[in-house]
């Protein structure tokens, strides 16, 4: 009875261990690749810089502009992951709206957990929990207005 006691305590406090040093590792390179990201960037509406409401860049025109807005961020963000090796099954978009201004906010999602923010990495229902946006809902990142060539750097 006691060894049970014993294995089941072991087996807990390891899958925990487990949990929490995957987590820390997650947030670290989302914190990573963010700061990469956003290294010069400069946030700029689609409306100043392309004269248009809406114009998604690939990850080499931001490269190389460091400008952008949010949808641009994330393809940035998520084409330095993809180059690093990152599979593109833990990529997904996340799609917000603003209760209060009505603006679309677009942020990749990392692993379903860490959301890559031009202001930094939150943790899903933290960023939730603490801001004025409600979540629409979740997409693969290979997308009809970002196809996969958006990607490569
Ligand atoms: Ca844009």
């Amino acid at each position: 009875m006691n060894y049970i006691k014993l294995f089941v305590a072991v087996f807990t406090i390891t899958f925990l261990v487990g949990c929490v040093s995957e987590n820390t590792i997650s947030k670290g390179y989302a914190r990573n690749i963010n700061t990469v990201a956003l290294e010069g960037f400069v946030y700029t509406q689609d409306t100043l810089k392309w004269n248009t409401n809406d114009y998604w860049q690939t990850a080499k025109e931001t490269e190389k502009s460091h400008t952008g807005d949010c949808e641009d961020l994330a393809i940035y963000q998520a084409a330095l992951m993809l180059k690093d090796g990152t599979d593109v099954s833990n990529l997904k978009f996340a799609y917000f709206r603003n209760v209060l201004t009505q603006e679309y906010h677009l942020v990749l999602l990392y692993k379903g957990r860490w959301l890559l923010d031009e202001k930094g990495v939150y943790d899903n229902s933290e960023f939730l929990g603490n801001t004025l946006f409600k979540k629409l809902g979740e997409a693969n990142i290979y997308t009809k207005r970002s196809p996969e060539s958006y990607f490569e750097l």
